[in-house]
């Protein structure tokens, strides 16, 4: 397929240009910049909601449901799940895939699941590559789902405008709250599973870490559901519609939009430097025999990368002479 074919393909909202297109981004493959030149302009109209916590707390049950929730009201909803976890991600991705069923037999929800293959960081940049796609052919609410684990999830969940935190009762309520390191990032919490015993102390749990907290402008709301019963569902919609409010007062969305820019600007130098020195050497066993002077102490690595550096520079400059 022509690259102008299928970006074409993106905006009319066919399927399986946007599935196609999804796949090329994840891959790497090596029009990934010319699709984004083309599709980033038709970009920046969706919603985008990260949600994140602990494993089997129920975002992908929250995810469902919200996306039903959205559809109701007549958006276009696309739903992005990563898991960090790719060995062994087959069934957990399989299970989202039948929990969410009822969503994807609708047409105009797209579901896309994503694990992890890339070592230098390829997560947040194909998931951003994932979000271009489905913004630019008119998801118009867009969930992230990750599992609140390490730095890789917190970068994804960062390319949202609104982040929930999915909490449950019972896990040794506020510890959750603090050990995660997610009272920046979020902007709802989800208290799942508030049918069971101790919703009432970790909400009482989280209510006082906000407390303590410093907000720009908006106090993160707190939220319980039963989302495996679809309660509680319309509240949390209205707590991220509250979000989006303050989002849009002055001066409030671009320092976020700002954010994120750095991160996914900071991510792609990383990816791209990294590649660049580190190519070549794998091509020829360099790197081996670098690990291993490493190893044998003849080096170490703070001098190794500093000549890896001058020896790369050197090369752009003479690969720039004339001649
Ligand atoms: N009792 C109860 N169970 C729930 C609720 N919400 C979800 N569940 C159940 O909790 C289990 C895990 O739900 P998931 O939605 O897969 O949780 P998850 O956080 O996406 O899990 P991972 O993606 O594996 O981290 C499922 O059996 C759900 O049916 C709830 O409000 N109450
Ligand atoms: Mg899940």
């Amino acid at each position: 397929v022509q690259l102008q074919d299928l970006i074409a393909s993106v905006l009319d909202r066919d399927r399986r240009g946007v599935a196609r297109c999804i796949s090329l981004l994840e891959r790497g493959d090596p029009r990934t910049l010319q699709i984004l030149d083309l599709l980033v302009p038709h970009g920046g109209k969706a919603r985008v909601v990260g949600v994140t916590g602990a494993p089997g707390t129920g975002k992908s049950t929250l995810v469902g449901a919200l996306a039903e929730h959205y559809r109701a009201a007549g958006h276009r909803v696309g739903i992005i799940a990563v898991d960090p976890s790719s060995p062994f991600s087959g069934g957990a991705l399989l299970g989202d895939r039948i929990r969410m069923a009822r969503s994807s037999a609708d047409p105009e929800v797209f579901i896309r699941s994503m694990a992890s293959r890339d070592e230098l960081g390829g997560l947040a940049p194909a998931a951003y590559g994932a979000l271009q796609v489905l913004d630019a052919a008119g998801y118009d609410r867009i969930l992230v789902e990750t599992v609140g684990a390490g730095q890789a999830e917190v970068d994804i969940v960062q390319l949202a405008h609104t982040t929930l935190v999915v909490l449950v009762p019972g896990l040794g309520d506020d510890v959750q709250v603090l050990k995660a390191g997610i009272m920046e990032i979020a902007d709802v919490y989800v208290i799942n599973k508030a049918e069971r015993e101790g919703t009432q102390r970790l909400q009482a749990a989280v209510g006082s870490l906000l407390d303590l907290a410093e907000h720009t402008g908006h106090r993160p709301g707190v939220v319980r559901t039963v989302a495996s019963e679809g309660r509680g569902i319309t509240e949390l919609a209205q707590a991220v519609a509250e979000h989006w409010t303050h989002l849009d007062r002055p001066g409030r969305r671009q320092p976020r939009l700002l954010r994120q820019a750095e991160l996914m600007l900071r991510k792609a130098l990383q990816a791209e430097a990294l590649r660049s020195v580190l190519d070549p050497l794998r091509r020829d066993g360099g790197l081996e025999r670098l690990l291993d002077e490493i190893v044998q102490r003849r080096a170490h690595p703070l001098r190794v990368a500093q000549d890896l550096l001058e020896a790369h520079r050197a090369g752009a400059r003479s690969s720039a002479l004339p001649g």
